[in-house]
């Protein structure tokens, strides 16, 4: 009887044990919130000058790492690292995914929400997704531009709290990831110069405006703003600061929304919160330019299982590549062993998991990057590493002139910077658009001593180990991620057999 009574105790001590295991399981979920080319325009990386409450309120519940950065300073591009942990090149999504440009990430690529979902994990998308192709990227719940106006999923944060509310209050017991993109505060001239270059004046309830009911705009002079060193100090540049100002305060609104929304579902113990954005604002030696200014990032990571380290600052270098490993990490996901394309190596991710950071600051130091397109037209090729204090970029076509886009060509900065450099006036700028549109092959700045990126170091001789050093990490993890360039410009990469650089002659090996 004892014997039946003992057994049955552990039988229902083990039923008790899975229950428990399941039920922890459960209890983990990832909300990511990526902004579209979003900066260091908040009070969390030390601006003063502009008011970004909920942010701020994030950053005491977060680790703040002072040294993100994206691998590609390109929207979709940006977006495919994010969600598959591959850079540009290895993922296919060269360029921008909509309209003419029509990129797409290789039908291989297993991606992040493919991933979770066959592991069980419910998978959300409210906002921009920007990436193709379906099959690649599936969301169990989306509304994105592919369904929706991207004003309207991206930029009225009231629609988005209401759709954030929808997905959580689903009857569904799988944990979630939750992926809320806001268009905001991506620039607007080009597609939509009726609300303000930055969309500034979208549903601040002027006539024609729309009215988004939970925004209380911010509004700036453009004495107010602060002018980064990449950006001419001009009258011209610092309105449209302040018109992007304005919309970075519907984005800190909204993500106080989206906080409140996980907080009132009671998920706010049980999910990780990362912020980011995805490539560097929109101004001259900004998005599209891997200097410093166009790749590095805000990154902001919240455990509710790590409060060790909230409000702290990380100096370790992160990428957006370790989101994925990251995500993946947190619910305790393997990475699976296969080949995009049958004749290439497996592929395994370059990136590593955020979470080691949480509870100790960690030896990370050096961050790659790889950019192919912006839009179709705009080929430039570069590859980039930071290892430490030195960043090493090698533009493989730079016989080109550097690429603008149609955005940032309309924009009143780049507009001003045109019309100055044409008439002979003083521009204010820290670069000329000769040196700006022609670049040497290799480039290599000491960023402690030249935060700016204006000395380039690749002739010194005193820098020449260096400069060898950084090159051959590059040429590793282009070798490591399988990149089609990395026998770029002098070589030819002959893959059959032992995929091996045959050279060209033309005078640049
Ligand atoms: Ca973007």
């Amino acid at each position: 009887m004892g014997f039946v009574r003992s057994s049955l105790f552990f039988i229902c001590f083990f039923i008790l044990l899975i229950l428990c295991a399941i039920e922890g399981a459960k209890k983990r979920n990832v909300l990511l919130i990526i902004a579209d080319d979003a900066g260091f325009e908040t009070d969390v990386y030390n601006n003063s000058a502009i008011r970004t409450p909920h942010l701020h309120a994030l950053a005491q519940r977060s680790l703040v790492f002072r040294n993100a950065f994206t691998s590609v300073s390109s929207c979709s591009p940006s977006r495919s690292a994010i969600l598959t942990g591959l850079p540009q090149h290895q993922n296919g999504m060269y360029g921008l995914h909509q309209d003419v440009h029509h990129f797409n990430s290789f039908d291989g690529v297993m991606s992040l929400p493919l991933l979770l979902s066959q592991a069980g994990i419910r998978t959300g998308i409210i906002g921009k997704k920007h990436v193709g192709p379906q099959t690649v990227y599936p969301f169990d719940f989306a509304h994105t531009e592919e369904n929706s106006s991207v004003l309207q999923v991206g930029r009225n944060i009231t629609k988005i709290k209401l759709l954030v509310r929808q997905f959580l209050q689903a009857k569904d017991d799988r944990p979630f990831f939750l992926y809320v993109a806001f268009h905001d505060p991506h620039r607007c001239g080009h597609s939509q110069p009726q609300y303000g270059v930055f969309c500034e004046k979208f549903g601040n309830g002027e006539s024609g405006m729309g009215w988004i009911p939970d925004w209380k705009p911010e509004h700036y002079t453009p004495e107010q703003v602060q002018v980064p060193y990449f950006i001419p100090d001009t009258p011209a540049a610092r309105a449209d600061l302040a018109a992007q100002y304005t919309t970075v305060s519907r984005l800190d609104q909204g993500i106080g929304l989206v906080l409140k929304e996980l907080q009132d579902a009671g998920f706010e113990n049980d999910t990780l919160v990362i912020y980011s954005s995805d490539n560097g604002i929109p101004f001259p030696n900004g998005r599209t330019n891997l200097y410093w200014s166009g790749t590095a990032e805000p990154m902001l990571v919240s455990s509710p299982e790590h409060p060790q380290r909230w409000a702290q600052v990380s100096q370790s270098f992160v990428s957006l590549l370790d989101i994925t490993p990251t995500v993946l990490d947190w619910f305790s996901i393997p990475y699976p062993e296969y080949s995009i394309f049958r004749t290439q190596q497996p592929v395994q991710l370059s990136g590593k998991s955020l979470l080691p950071a949480l509870t100790s600051e960690q030896p990370w130091s050096t961050v790659y990057a790889s950019q192919g397109h912006h839009e179709v037209t705009m080929y430039y090729p570069m590859r980039a590493v930071q290892q430490g204090s030195y960043r090493l970029i090698h533009n493989l076509n730079f016989k080109m002139p550097f690429p603008i886009d149609q955005d940032f060509y309309i924009s009143p900065t780049f507009q001003d910077l045109l019309s100055r450099t044409q008439s002979g006036q003083p521009t204010h700028w820290f670069k000329t658009l000769q040196s700006y549109y022609y670049r040497d092959r290799w480039e290599l700045y000491d960023i402690r001593a030249d935060p700016s990126e204006i000395r380039n170091l690749a002739s010194d001789p005193a820098y020449g180990e260096t400069l060898q050093h950084l090159k051959a990490q590059l040429l590793k993890w282009q070798w490591a991620t399988s990149d089609p360039w990395v026998c770029a410009p002098d070589g030819v990469l002959e893959s059959k057999l032992t995929p091996q650089c045959r050279p060209l002659f033309n005078g640049l090996g």
